[in-house]
């Protein structure tokens, strides 16, 4: 009887020392807050391998850059300090301009456009990833881009001098062709951006519009749809290869399906988030065909430079795009 209770306690204890040195909690920056979608994917994203793993795998999510801030993301996953994260993708157009395609104004801005560029954006962004020990989980765009002001706008003209704010190198250089002047800053700080003057336009999207509370500081919304950029999760390839071939298996089914989950997600945020941002007492516009020819024409010049610094890499994308 005794002997049967210290094996049974035994037991339990061998049981449950084996599934803790197993048992395993990634830390998972992210860029953007709690109540963005991509965000809420990402949550569902955990939840999805801690149950497919039986809780050997947890995720724990550190969003709106309070883990590491937005630049600091894909370095600090091929450095190994965490083994996932997610940024978006074409924050690396500096690494290398085929990053950088699905933020290229007028290019892709349809979801189908947006399904055909990652398809043709993917061989090379995964050897590229791969190169920096990194690989692809799965990636989801935004809704198309929007123009957010405080007055109605008709031209390009109407954008001179106007305080502007930006995300990437992209739109940085799409906003100074423009004639206006780009500030860098991540989307936790907009409100504060604006509301001390530092900026007082924006390009994004409807969905970060409302996260942001755009009705607090601008008042018209131009649907110019100018790009469909994506989000991008990453695991350390180091940090992936340690897992247990089931986990690992479990890890890219639940990515697969985020990847669904979150394109169809972005779809329905486009004409909801524009009806909130109506609610709240923003202009609707649509743009003036003198605005957007304007602004294709800086698209075009954008496209022009981009071939000329992302060579054959980016010719035989552009290619594979456009077929
Ligand atoms: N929201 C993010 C990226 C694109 C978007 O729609 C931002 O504004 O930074």
């Amino acid at each position: 009887m005794k002997i049967t209770k210290i094996l049974g306690g035994a037991a339990v204890a061998l049981a449950s020392f084996s599934l803790q040195a197993q048992a395993e909690t990634w830390d998972m920056p992210t860029p953007y807050p709690d109540a963005t979608f991509h965000t809420a994917n990402i949550h569902d994203f955990a939840k999805d391998v801690a149950e497919a793993t039986n809780g050997e795998l947890e995720i724990n999510v550190h969003s709106a850059g309070s883990l590491f801030k937005h630049p600091e993301i894909s370095k600090a996953v091929r450095s190994g300090q965490v083994p996932i994260g997610e940024f978006f993708l074409s924050l690396l157009n500096n690494d290398n301009p085929a990053f950088g395609a699905d933020s290229l104004p007028f290019l892709a801005t349809s979801y189908d456009d947006a399904e055909r560029l990652w398809a043709a954006q993917k061989d090379t962004i995964d050897a590229l990833l791969d190169a920096q020990g990194l690989m692809a989980l799965y990636a989801v765009p935004w809704p198309p881009q929007g123009l957010y002001t405080t007055k109605e706008i008709n031209s390009v003209d109407d954008l001179a001098g106007l305080k502007f704010r930006t995300y990437n190198s992209t739109l940085e250089q799409f906003v100074t062709l423009a004639g206006a002047a780009p500030t860098q800053v991540e989307v936790p700080d907009i409100p504060q951006a604006f509301s001390t003057g530092r900026v007082e336009a924006m390009i994004t999207s409807p969905s970060t519009g409302v996260t942001s509370k755009a009705w607090d500081f601008l008042s018209h919304y131009t649907d110019i749809q100018a790009w469909v950029p994506k989000n991008i999760v990453v695991v350390n390839k180091r940090a992936f290869r340690r897992l247990d071939d089931a986990t690992q298996k479990a890890v890219l089914e639940a990515a697969a399906r985020a990847e669904a989950r979150g394109w169809e997600m972005s779809k329905a945020e486009t004409a909801a988030q524009v009806a909130v941002l109506e609610e709240n007492g923003i202009t609707i516009i649509q743009p003036s065909d003198e605005l957007m020819s304007g602004l294709r024409s800086i698209g075009t010049q954008m496209l022009e430079d981009w071939k000329a610094s992302a060579g054959a890499e980016g010719e035989a994308l552009l290619s594979a795009y456009q077929q």
